[in-house]
């Protein structure tokens, strides 16, 4: 076939990868490592989204350039599978949820195959694998243990009508996505992460690490640090509310300098001093209130566009430096999750503030004035900016920042508050009442043989227990851990996939899994249903329902990737040293926060318990741009403008595609999809091919060992590597494939060149088109994998110019150029101006009066 035939040449050499398995990585230890990876996809039942491939190919083109430059990469990929589609998929068909997942799997990985991404097939992870999710399970019993980990009633989206817990993505508008039906707020007990604990860590640690600039402040934002002062303000003296809490109520502010301008004081709705503080005339409205405020979401409450709406509670505080007496409100914009869940209200100088006292008519008293010039209207908004004081005794005159500090100083003197640090960051809702997640390795048990246990699994256990109360027995439970020889726990098999109704996951539905005698000991279990074994250490226990989020299987498995299969550790502690942390982490903007900011902290984590060696996982991070349909939209379903590869690849071959998306612009630019692009790229792949191979099939008698490439052709080809090696370097593809195109270019015009010259030129489009370059190799004559031939190196005297073109001017015209060799002397340039077929007529019979002569460049010639 002399033709360039993708459809043929495409499946020939994925089949001869797969089979010698030439992208599989070794240890080997004495090269050096890079260490390249992807997001991970989670396996849709839509299949690859042409997002994926764009990514990919990026890391692809990185992971076969390093390899050829000497380095031993490995490029994995895996499968981020437990999630809400395949559980509402097991609901719909009532087939285990793995069953579905597994399909998935195998329609990416054919589909990934067939683009010819050089993953180490041999090291892909499943998050859904028990033999994977031991390790996720293991963590989280690390975590357990140093007691990061607890319970708490917190709020989840509960339909009443379905008679289940909505994930907030099955919410849509107030209503279940399923059937409409209304959903409120509902408390519910949930496993939580002190992420908190590694607030300082995780921002400080941004540093550290080679990010794009938006994702570090994201993530600072997301973390939100704050500094300020926590203020006591007494109760007014002599009420019923004074009496109950003598020890006042504490604020958290970022303007203690703003104090005496506080004309109110607000208090969330789920405060615990909110019974105290209500007096009997308010109760009813308080509690309507209350009622009212539990179906907002938190983003509901302080969404700035809202109305607001509180009620005061009847009972007033006194202001600590001047004494003023101010009524304290209850309203949802106050949130219970935050600093200490009141304020003190400055509507001067707070716009929230500003538009309560306007609603309900409080007083606003300015305590900050605007510097000069700076127009401010309180009747319209507050002034939020910085200035001097007034209307505050010793302190007028002070700038903001001087106030902060000495009010707060006078403050901490009298024991009335001191400086502190707030971040936003909550510790992580860390369960889901879902059966397709990782089981939690707890059952809970009674305080007795909480005890009991404890006596022998000290070092299992965290530092205070965690424990809740059974809302129907009453009892108090104890979470114990699985010991870890116990691990994995795998999830039961169950016949209904529907929730169970009361709120807790299908796994509550599973009873001879759930219900138990438990050894204590060695993490047996035997169902409850059957008579106690024999021996001390057997508990009735019942295991925790709860599954963990789909971020758990992803908050670590760039580490499992290093030693898949090892069943004694998360991997060897000598291949996490070698390999360490990716190099290169290239993935969706979309991460930002979420899934970088929890795979940091178990990743913190694990670096304090010694289990790996970096403090950081990512240190090099890169974004990929969205690529927009055609018409410049979002891709979508819903729209109709998705690009599916699959029938790229079928028209054009996967090599095109691969080239396309690297072209379509810069990788981190947002770009639309243009399918004349895909054209552009699949000539240029087919010139290539012509190039070298001739209209009979064999190489191009143009191209042979012995021919001699032109000067010119020989400084391309130079530069051609420079500019390839260093874009590579840079994550620039669609430059580096320009000079490709320059260089294809100029070996059409060259009337012959060297076997060498066509040799290293293949070795550059490898990393882009590997399947091409392939087949051009192997009809070379040459054996084995392009990227096991050493890549190819320039020549820095090789880009330097031999020659240089001078332009000849007479009479101050232009009367020809002439090439000469760079350094020539006037006499050698003047002899061969003389020569120029172009220049002579004007020279001939003539006599030079003058010559100028601008070395390189111009040669003036003044004839008479
Ligand atoms: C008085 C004040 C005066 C405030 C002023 C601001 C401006 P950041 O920067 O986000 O940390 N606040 C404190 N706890 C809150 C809670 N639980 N829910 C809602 N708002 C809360 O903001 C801290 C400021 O947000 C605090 O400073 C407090 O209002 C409010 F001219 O105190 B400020």
């Amino acid at each position: 076939c002399t033709d360039y035939d993708f459809s043929q040449i495409e499946p020939h050499w994925q089949k001869i990868w797969d089979e010698n398995k030439t992208f599989r990585t070794t240890n080997d230890t004495s090269k050096p490592k890079f260490y390249v990876l992807d997001m991970f996809p989670y396996p849709s039942g839509s299949g690859l989204h042409i997002g994926h491939p764009e990514g990919y190919t990026a890391t692809d083109i990185i992971t076969r350039a390093k390899r050829a430059q000497g380095q031993n990469v490995l490029h994995p990929i895996g499968w981020d599978a437990f999630g809400l589609p395949a559980e509402q998929h097991a609901v719909k068909t009532g087939a285990h949820p793995a069953t579905n997942t597994q399909a998935n799997i195998a329609a990416f990985r054919r589909q990934l195959k067939a683009l010819g991404f050089a993953y180490d097939w041999d090291r892909q992870v499943d998050t859904t694998d028990p033999k994977y999710y031991k390790w996720t399970q293991w963590i989280f019993l690390q975590l357990f243990k140093r007691g990061l980990a607890y319970v708490d009633e917190r709020p989840v989206w509960w339909c009443p009508e379905l008679r289940t817990v909505l994930a907030n993505e099955e919410v849509i508008d107030g209503k279940s996505e399923v059937g409409q039906f209304p959903v409120e707020r509902r408390n519910l007990r949930q496993w939580v992460l002190r992420i908190t604990a590694y607030a300082e860590r995780l921002l400080a640690d941004l540093a550290q690490v080679d990010w794009p600039d938006s994702t570090k402040r994201m993530q600072e934002a997301w973390i939100g640090r704050s500094e300020g002062a926590e203020i006591v303000f007494s109760l007014e003296p002599g009420t019923p509310a004074a009496a109950s809490s003598p020890e006042g109520l504490k604020v958290f502010t970022t303007r203690p300098d703003t104090l005496y301008g506080a004309t109110y004081m607000v208090i969330a709705p789920e405060h615990p001093l909110v019974d105290a503080l209500t007096t009997p005339e308010n109760r009813d409205a308080v509690a309507a209130y209350r009622k009212q405020a539990a179906a907002k979401s938190d983003l509901d409450r302080t969404d700035l566009a809202k109305d607001k709406s509180g009620i005061f509670s009847g009972s007033h505080a006194i202001n600590p430096v001047n004494g003023a007496r101010i009524p304290i409100w209850i309203a949802d914009y106050v949130l219970m999750g935050y600093g200490t869940g009141a304020i003190m209200a400055v509507p001067a100088h707070d716009q929230r503030d500003w538009e309560f006292a306007k609603k309900f008519s409080l007083p606003i008293i300015p305590v900050v004035q605007s510097p000069a010039g700076v127009e401010v209207d309180l009747e319209k908004a507050s002034f939020e900016a910085d200035g001097t004081m007034v209307n505050s005794a010793e302190f007028d005159g002070l700038p903001v920042e001087d106030a902060k500090k000495k009010i707060t100083a006078k403050l901490a003197a009298q024991n009335r508050g001191k400086p502190t640090v707030n971040y936003k960051l909550r510790d992580w809702l860390f369960s889901r009442q879902r059966y397709w997640g990782e089981p939690f390795p707890i059952v809970w048990v009674s305080e007795a043989d909480y005890k009991k246990a404890a006596a022998t699994r000290a070092a299992d256990l965290p530092p205070q227990p965690v424990t809740y109360t059974d809302s129907e027995t009453k009892q108090a439970l104890y979470a114990l851990p699985l010991p870890e020889r116990a691990l994995p726990l795998t999830l039961p098999e169950i016949q209904n996939y529907l929730p169970s109704g009361t709120g807790e996951s299908p796994l509550a539905n599973a009873t001879d899994w759930l219900e138990i005698w438990f050894n204590t000991a060695t993490g047996e279990a035997v169902p409850a249903a059957q008579p106690k074994p024999a021996g001390d250490e057997w508990a009735r226990a019942r295991r925790e329902t709860n599954t963990m989020p789909q971020w758990a299987g992803s908050c670590w498995y760039y580490l499992r990737y290093l030693d898949p299969q090892n069943e004694n550790a998360i991997a060897d502690p000598a291949l996490l040293k070698y390999w360490g942390v990716p190099d290169l982490y290239v993935g969706g903007a979309e991460h930002a926060v979420l899934h970088l900011l929890y795979a940091r902290f178990w990743h913190k984590v694990l670096f304090d318990i010694g289990v790996v060696p970096q403090n950081e996982p990512f240190t090099k991070l890169f974004h990929q741009g969205i690529i927009l349909g055609e018409d410049g939209e979002k891709m979508s379903k819903s729209r109709g403008n998705t690009v599916n590869p699959d029938d790229i690849i079928k028209t054009h071959g996967a090599d095109s595609l691969r080239l396309y998306l690297m072209f379509l612009g810069p990788l981190e630019a947002m770009k639309p999809w243009n399918p004349q692009g895909i054209e552009g790229v699949h000539r240029f792949l087919q010139k290539v091919w012509r190039e070298i191979i001739s209209r009979e099939g064999g190489i191009n008698p143009k191209i042979s060992d012995d021919a001699k490439d032109s000067d010119e052709l020989v400084k391309l080809l130079h530069e051609t590597i420079k500019k390839v090696t260093d874009d590579i370097e840079g994550l620039r593809f669609n430059t580096a494939i320009s000079a490709m195109m320059i260089f294809i270019n100029a070996l059409q015009k060259a009337p012959a060149a060297s076997t060498a010259t066509v040799r290293a030129f293949i070795q550059l489009l490898a990393p882009f088109a590997p399947h091409m370059t392939a087949e051009l190799w192997s009809r070379l004559g040459e054996t084995g994998p392009v990227l096991d031939a050493p890549w190819p190196k320039y020549d820095p005297a090789k880009l330097v110019a031999t020659e240089q073109k001078i332009v000849i001017q007479v009479n101050g015209k232009k009367r020809g150029e002439i090439m000469m060799p760079v350094g020539a002397t006037q006499d050698t340039v003047l002899a061969a101006a003389r020569e120029n077929p172009d220049a002579q007529p004007h020279l001939a019979g003539k006599e030079i009066k003058k010559v100028i002569y601008v070395p390189g460049r111009i040669l003036n010639l003044v004839v008479g």
